[in-house]
């Protein structure tokens, strides 16, 4: 049976992303199970984030009427919704629980479906609900809901010039869709930077809003061929529960989509693809702290039906590739070749994951930490950055950050391999 998947996304960002994979694709193995969620906009009016698709695009007007009344979910009371403070769009989410589990209800989602979630990490609203909705659909959905264990997250990092309370939000969400309450959350945690995906794109001009979409555009087409697996066409010999298994056990889960799309299969082989992915990651990492890599190829229908592209072949090139670029012999990896009717040229996915931190910290944490020294005590109690709560998001992230250095260590010296080779396992 197809894996299906829904879309949650929450806060503005989220919105204009979760629609506008929607109304681009139909996906079958979605339908209509995307969620908008966002707090009380000022003007009232849902379709508000999605105002600039529209003026691009006015015939995604209809889509988005098609799905206003039970996909579109307002919660909270605050009539300037979250005002880019996650405690509040969290608190807000937690007093209207009840509301958005009917949304998400009304999904039908089994047990053994996927959730994406998607949220901007440097606003209020989408990083304040979203790693609470994930903790409490997977611990403790409530009446009428299913217990999703296979939530994943989409995070989006704020510009590298955005002011300090940004990074602050994305230090703090980062943390929270990682671990929430002392426990792990979301299964999977997918980051992508906008300054990042920026550079990759050569965009240097441009209103913000175009700049968005833009970014929002290389976005949707990483979900697409992330979902493409479950798709009917898939060639995968693993089942798509190895995304969000294998990472929980071992106990790194982030990471970050490389693309390469629109490939000549006439002119560049698939090493020269996954080498011109890897170039391309949307968040600022090492490629050679890699830990884990799952790839999925996207291929004309007749070349792997005629057996120029095999799953066989996929699996050699990702092997040697993996080996030579990423952190060790031991990277956990997973391909899949999907051949799909009607296309003519070849998109690879990487989704490169477990790598350090550094890069992502790096451009943050100063921003951060003179956002939360200047924390007093003001505000009413539902809207206060509690301190203490914020050290303990901080020990969580360092304890998460220590393992995942520890485990690129393990690899680069060789170690997790010679231990492979005690249980009698040859050296593949
Ligand atoms: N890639 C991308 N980033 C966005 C988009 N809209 C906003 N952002 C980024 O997201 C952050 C702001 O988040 P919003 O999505 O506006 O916030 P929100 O979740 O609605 O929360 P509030 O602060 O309560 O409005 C900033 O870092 C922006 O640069 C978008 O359409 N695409
Ligand atoms: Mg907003």
């Amino acid at each position: 049976m197809l894996t299906r998947w829904g879309i949650i996304a929450s806060g503005q960002g989220a919105n204009r992303i979760a629609f506008l994979y929607y109304a681009k694709y139909r996906n079958p193995a979605i339908e209509d199970r995307v969620l908008l969620l966002n707090t009380t906009p000022a003007d009232l009016r849902p379709e508000a984030p999605l105002e600039q698709i529209f003026a691009s695009e006015p015939e995604l007007r209809k889509e988005f009427e098609r799905i206003r009344r039970r996909r579109v979910c307002i919660f909270g009371r605050a009539p300037s919704g979250a005002g880019n403070n996650w405690v509040l769009g969290e608190r807000e989410a937690m007093d209207d629980y009840d509301s958005i589990r009917r949304y998400i209800a009304d999904l039908r989602l089994r047990s053994s479906d996927v959730l994406l979630g998607i949220t901007t990490l440097g606003g209020g609203t989408g990083n304040g609900s979203l790693p609470y909705i994930i903790h409490r659909v997977r611990r403790n959905p409530g009446q009428g809901l299913e217990r999703v264990n296979n939530f994943l997250a989409l995070g989006i990092l704020p510009y590298d010039f955005e002011g300090p309370q940004r990074h602050f939000n994305a230090i703090c969400g980062l943390a929270r869709l990682l671990r929430y309450e002392g426990e792990q959350n979301a299964a999977l945690v997918i980051l992508v930077d906008n300054s990042q995906v920026e550079r990759v794109l050569g965009i240097r001009r441009g209103q913000r809003a175009e700049r968005y979409h833009r970014i929002n555009q290389e976005i949707i087409r990483t979900i697409h061929l992330l979902i493409a697996p479950s798709s009917r066409w898939s060639r995968a010999t693993i089942d798509i529960a190895d995304y969000y298994q294998l990472p929980s056990n071992i106990g790194t889960v982030h990471f970050t989509p490389c693309l390469s799309l629109g490939n000549d299969p006439e002119v560049l082989s698939l090493e020269a693809m996954l080498e011109s992915a890897s170039g391309n990651a949307m968040a600022p990492v090492e490629r050679g702290t890699g830990t884990m890599a799952y790839i999925v190829v996207a291929a004309p229908e007749e070349r792997v039906t005629g057996g120029e592209i095999t799953q066989e072949d996929l699996e050699d090139v990702a092997r040697e590739w993996a080996s030579r670029h990423l952190a060790g012999e031991g990277v956990l990896r997973y391909t899949s070749l999907v051949a799909e009717p009607g296309r003519s040229t070849v998109d690879v996915l990487i989704l490169l994951g477990g790598f350090s931190l550094r890069g992502i910290m790096e451009k943050s944490l100063e921003k951060y930490r003179r956002f939360r020294d200047s924390l007093g005590g003001g505000g009413d109690l539902g809207s206060r950055i509690d301190l203490e709560r914020v050290a303990r998001l901080e020990e969580d992230l360092r304890r998460y950050i220590a393992l995942t250095e520890e485990r690129i260590e393990r690899l680069r010296s060789g170690e997790e391999h010679v231990h492979l080779r005690e249980w009698g396992f040859s050296d593949l």
